[in-house]
């Protein structure tokens, strides 16, 4: 395969309501869609998970697009490509910015797939047909807000539940949902909220039966996640320390979680998600894979990478209407009593919607 034209378009879609985390609040979502095409006229799809502002990891929209434009396009443009798993040599003189090549990436493990005439999940070496969903839900104005999404998100049929956390709305909330829902699958995320001086009152969590807690500390530090971990019985899952294959060994090595929640971008790719995949699976790591609250074309990656074998805990994998009043993807993706089924055909086994593209695009610019 050889990449002959590729056209980067900065989207602006208004989620359904706004979602809030310890860092902020996002009501609209920005983000590049990447369409690249082949020496057969095939396309394939990337979609950046890189946010408008810096809050979840340094890469931006206009970073992503920079690194695209001035760098990643032109290295890739005309290379010929046997395996999506090239991707990261011709990449190799580029440093980070994870989010930038995972969108070129995604592309290309998409346009190998319709090449072989296999399922995208298939191509990565898949098992499942069909994968477990649950959903985040984001900070609420009050607990009785919160009672109230999870009573329909339970009723959806959502396999476990997520809420986001900081200091002020944590323990109490979380008595209160187990209160109302003793057996209900629970997690919390606290996107880096807290910090080891703060042991004692995370200690608390145990009371709930979490099936863990999510990134409690600062993004870098494996130490004192490792020193938490020992103190208390929550198993933590690390979501903003993990970039990459060595940041993983490093976590499970050190004792820093026992846990890892996979994002293709955060981590530069489908190739690499693979490895940190594999390398858990050996030390009986768990892993699920995380959102970032996508659109259609993320959301298919992410669907196909569940497929393998040791996404074993449900994903934050919701369905297009979850976010979205309309997706920009033909069907949209549907969750049925908590789950997804894995499209069996070549490629996403999802059809881009151009004309809805176009009525979210800003502004748009093709490289050939
Ligand atoms: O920490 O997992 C996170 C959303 C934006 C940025 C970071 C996170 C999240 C979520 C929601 O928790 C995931 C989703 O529903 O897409
Ligand atoms: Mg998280």
């Amino acid at each position: 395969m050889n990449l002959k034209e590729i056209t980067l378009r900065h989207l602006k879609m208004r989620m359904k309501s706004p979602f809030s985390t310890s860092f902020g609040t996002i009501q609209d979502k920005e983000f590049i869609l990447l369409e690249a095409k082949d020496e057969s006229g095939n396309i394939g799809w990337g979609e950046s998970v890189a946010f408008y502002s810096p809050w979840y990891t340094e890469e931006t929209l206009k970073t992503n697009w920079h690194m695209l434009e001035d760098f990643l396009i032109p290295a890739i443009l005309n290379k010929e490509i046997q395996h999506p798993d090239e991707v990261s040599d011709i990449f190799s003189s580029i440093r980070k910015n994870n989010m930038a090549k995972s969108t070129i990436e995604g592309a290309i493990w998409d346009l190998y797939s319709q090449e072989k005439g296999i399922s995208l999940a298939k191509a990565l070496g898949g098992e499942k047909n069909k994968i477990e969903v649950g959903i985040s839900i984001g900070i609420q104005n009050t607990v009785d807000d919160l009672l109230n999404l999870i009573d329909e998100y339970v009723a959806e049929g959502y396999k476990r539940m997520k809420v986001k956390i900081k200091p002020g709305w944590d323990i109490e909330v979380l008595r209160e949902i187990r209160k109302h829902f003793p057996n209900v699958p629970l997690m919390a995320d606290a996107n880096s909220a807290y910090r080891l001086k703060d042991i004692d009152h995370l200690r608390k969590l145990d009371e709930f039966e979490l099936m863990m807690i999510e990134q409690p500390l600062a993004s870098d530090d494996f130490i004192d996640h490792a020193k938490l971990q020992k103190e208390i019985s929550t198993p933590v899952c690390l979501d903003e320390s993990i970039h990459s294959y060595v940041d993983t060994r490093m976590a499970i090595e050190m004792g820093s979680c026992k846990i890892i929640n996979i994002k293709i971008g955060r981590i530069g790719g489908l190739t690499e998600s693979k490895r940190i995949h594999d390398l858990c699976q050996k030390h009986n790591i768990p892993v699920w894979c995380g959102g970032m609250l996508e659109a259609g074309i993320g959301r298919t990656h992410n669907i196909a990478l569940t497929s393998l074998s040791n996404f074993v805990l449900p994903g934050d994998t919701a369905g297009s209407s979850r976010y979205w009043e309309r997706d920009i993807i033909d069907p949209e993706v549907i969750v049925e009593d908590g789950y997804i089924n894995v499209p069996d055909v070549p490629g996403i086994g999802y059809e881009p919607n151009t004309e809805t593209i176009k009525t979210f695009t800003v502004f748009e610019k093709t490289f050939s």
